[in-house]
């Protein structure tokens, strides 16, 4: 009986295996995801008796009254109202990019609302011209589109503890993926003439917080974007709009949004967001400063927390890996606590500093299950576990956790997080 052999790893079996059910050979329910045969003798779903809504109603869309649950969630109350986290729902998520609805938010004052005529960049300091930019003057720059993401060095806040309840969301929400298109910000220094010197780039919101950091000259020269879309429609408000910097594979902290001011110079200015934020403390007592790149990560994202599946038999299991160093060239699933990994398949296309899809097709037995995903970057850094994570970082460090992470399921199905 096909209905009895084991599911196929190939995307061909479970085809094949879903046909076999369609077409009303009973097959086994506890290890093919498959339709219902006496459904199918009722035939397909009713169509509308009735004309649709009408689409003129919908100059801008929506996503279906039936998908309401895909929002994003609050990480969480700051002491300062605008001061605030808004967390994308991973477990939700297809593919790797992030609507522009549901685009992770971290704003320290608000966002403030800014008229693109009357905005303007200025770039000075250690510059042969200083010059102002307006958004006119920058959208007539050759123009670059490429996908990256963006990852707050706050998210996944584990060194001390966790809840089992949860989420991908609460644990890894603070990342999304966008299209970016914009200007190579190499393209507007080249106008004002970089002095040689000048070493480091302080970049400036023009939000309430005034936020401030300061950027490598080396990275605005390399691959920094100056960016005023996201996804195809200009910047979101809470995305920066109309400007903001772009910098692939950076702690999202660095990527200053309603950007208005870029200064050259030849020091870091030291800010309060590198001298008291996003610094930390080791365990022998010295502070980490201008930890500016992601490092190799992953986190299963299907099944998780809150989304276990609610039988046994076929569940695939999908997730994200993504790296500032580069490209992801493998991920590593296991779903008994790290005793034995396999192979997940990269769905393609596989970026550089981009999210990447992955996905392994998994028979769940029906007993206890610890699920994890490892990542492995083009310069050979693997994922860590928290153990070590922690032995080298100790529990006071607060950013760029980037270890392992464990879903334990349990026979019914439902998952939590553990650590
Ligand atoms: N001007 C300004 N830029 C900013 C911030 C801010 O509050 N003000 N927040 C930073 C932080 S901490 C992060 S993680 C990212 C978040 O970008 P997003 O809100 O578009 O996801 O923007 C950064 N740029
Ligand atoms: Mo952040």
């Amino acid at each position: 009986m096909p209905g009895k052999q084991p599911i196929g790893m190939s995307r061909r079996g479970v085809i094949r295996r879903t046909g076999l059910a369609l077409a009303g050979v009973s097959a086994s329910a506890r290890t093919v995801p498959s339709g219902s045969a006496s459904a199918a003798e009722a035939g397909p779903s009713r169509p509308a008796m009735e004309q649709g809504a009408p689409v003129t109603d919908h100059p801008y869309g929506v996503p279906s009254v039936f998908e309401k649950s895909v929002v994003r969630i609050s990480g969480g109350k700051l002491p300062f109202p605008t001061a605030a986290h808004m967390l994308t729902p991973l477990q939700d998520l297809q593919g790797i990019l992030t609507p522009n609805g549901l685009h992770y938010i971290r704003d320290h004052g608000g966002t403030p609302s800014i008229d693109p005529d009357r905005h303007r960049l200025l770039v000075h300091g250690m510059v042969d011209r200083p010059l102002s930019f307006g958004m006119d003057d920058l959208m007539r720059f050759p123009s670059v589109s490429r996908l990256h993401f963006l990852e707050c060095s706050g998210n996944t806040p584990l060194y001390k503890s966790g809840k089992p309840d949860w989420s991908v969301q609460m644990t890894h929400g603070l990342l999304s993926c966008a299209e970016w298109t914009g200007v190579r910000l190499a393209d507007v220094l080249a106008e004002a003439g970089v002095k040689p010197g000048a070493a480091w780039m302080l970049a400036e919101g023009a939000d309430a917080a005034l936020l401030t950091r300061s950027i490598p000259v080396t990275k605005a020269l390399d691959d920094a974007m100056l960016a005023y879309a996201q996804n195809g429609e200009r910047l979101r408000p809470e995305q920066g709009y109309p400007l903001r910097l772009l910098l692939p594979g950076y702690e999202g902290n660095t990527n200053i949004k309603w950007l208005r001011r870029l200064k050259l110079g030849d020091q870091p200015f030291e800010t309060r967001e590198e001298t008291s934020r996003y610094s930390t403390l080791m365990p022998n007592g010295i502070a980490r400063q201008f930890n500016f790149t992601m490092e190799v990560k992953s986190v299963i994202t299907r099944p998780s927390p809150g989304y276990g599946p609610k039988q046994p038999g076929f569940c695939e299991i999908t997730g994200l890996a993504w790296t500032g160093r580069g490209r992801i060239v493998r991920v590593e699933v296991s779903t008994d606590n790290g005793a034995t990994w396999k192979d997940a398949k990269l769905q393609e296309p596989v970026l550089s500093k981009c999210l990447t899809r992955f996905r392994l097709p998994w028979v769940r037995d029906g007993g206890p299950a610890m699920l994890q995903s490892r990542a492995t970057d083009e310069t050979g850094a693997v994922q860590p576990t928290r153990e070590s994570l922690l032995a080298t970082r100790g529990r006071n460090y607060v950013y760029h956790y980037n270890a392992i992470t464990t879903w334990r399921m349990d026979p019914s199905g439902e998952t939590t997080l553990a650590l």
